[in-house]
């Protein structure tokens, strides 16, 4: 039987248990009020607090006890998490009720069992990676290794081609139709003239989107022409993606005015998202283009990188996958790490 337990910060089980018994053990369990909860999304976390975006605004948000309890502290309340808010005057609430994920982003703990992660977002419904075709050139392993963490969370990844009005489409296709061959969605765009911001404000629209990408490709830039009012600051480093915010590096979603829950994610911590979980015979699972024949190798372990009898290694000889996607594959399971300037 679910028990009435007086709210309040840090939550005493003993003195719970003594309180059921004293005053509620043959009470009838107080019905809770269909007070005016408010429904609402965490798009920021400040330790114990949360910030909750809810219909009138913004709340500063603690957690109830009762919660606190009921699940385990570790990833209880999370940026994405939709929850039912108890308003506190104008400005602050209590978390009353966390609603169960529906996907997450997330990293396991190195050196821990595998059920502990650190849920770096809750509820992604994509992710969009960004590069530009010049200025800075596009470095394609990188995109090979982000895809490869979109697969691993099973998140729906799109890449937008941005400042193509300084090469010309054509140029951006060379470099990029691979990945539109391969099924990614493929939008080449240009902050600077408009081409392909309608189809990208299509592409965020009722989404949360996990916005990633080198810096200088003009994310913010892109964002701003979707959506003018959010007004981000073009080449500053305090800007959506936090590049150098010295305060925290967790996750932090920004509402776009359009469409239903229409949300971008910031999520710096995707750069620090190691590949070191995936378990090296799995790897392949996580390439669109390889996964295809990994089920073909003659041994069910295959790493596909000296084993006899290998239909990845047969599948790259024979071009079906391109050598520039397997060479990415092969950097990514010698465990290679990217600086971090570099993404
Ligand atoms: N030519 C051109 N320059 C762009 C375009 N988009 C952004 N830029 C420029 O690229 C630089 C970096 O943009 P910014 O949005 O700060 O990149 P971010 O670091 O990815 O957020 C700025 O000087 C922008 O003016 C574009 O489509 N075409
Ligand atoms: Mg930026
Ligand atoms: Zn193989």
């Amino acid at each position: 039987m679910p028990r009435y337990i007086p709210d309040y910060d840090d939550y005493d089980e003993e003195y719970a248990d003594d309180y059921f018994e004293s005053h509620l053990r043959s009470k009838p369990k107080p019905k809770k009020q269909a007070e005016n909860l408010v429904s609402g999304v965490v798009i920021r976390s400040l330790g114990h607090h949360y910030e909750v975006e809810t219909d009138d605004g913004v709340r500063l948000c603690r957690v109830r006890g009762r919660l606190l309890q009921e699940r385990g502290k570790e990833t209880l309340v999370a940026v994405g998490d939709r929850v039912l808010v108890a308003p506190e005057g104008k400005k602050k609430g209590l978390i009353d009720e966390v609603a169960e994920r529906d996907s997450v982003l997330s990293r396991r703990r190195p050196g821990t069992s595998q059920s502990v992660e650190d849920v770096i977002l809750a509820n992604p419904d994509q992710v969009l990676i960004v590069f530009s075709i010049t200025q800075p050139e596009p470095h394609l392993r990188m995109l090979d290794r982000f895809l490869v963490i979109a697969e691993a969370n099973e998140l729906p990844a799109m890449i937008c081609v941005n400042k193509v009005d300084l090469t010309g489409i054509e140029v951006a296709q060379v470099t990029f139709g691979l990945y539109a061959a391969l099924g990614y969605p493929l939008i080449y765009a240009s902050a600077e003239t408009g081409q392909g911001i309608d189809d990208l404000r299509h592409l965020l629209e009722d989404n949360l989107t996990v916005v990633t990408g080198p810096s200088g490709v003009g994310k913010s830039t892109l964002i701003n022409a979707i959506h003018p009012d959010l007004n981000l600051r073009v080449g500053d480093l305090r800007d959506f993606e936090g590049k150098g915010r010295h305060t925290t590096r967790s996750a932090q979603l920004f509402r776009l005015p359009f469409g239903k829950d229409t949300y971008i994610a910031d999520t710096p911590g995707i750069r620090e998202l190691g590949l070191y979980e995936i378990d090296p015979a799995s790897l392949g699972f996580f390439f669109v283009d390889i996964e295809p024949f990994v089920n073909d190798c003659r041994f069910p372990n295959c790493t596909h990188t000296h084993e006899p009898g290998c239909a990845v290694q047969a599948a790259v000889a024979e071009g079906k996958i391109a050598a520039e996607r397997y060479e990415s594959y092969l950097r990514i399971l010698e465990g290679e790490d990217l600086q971090e300037e570099e993404w």
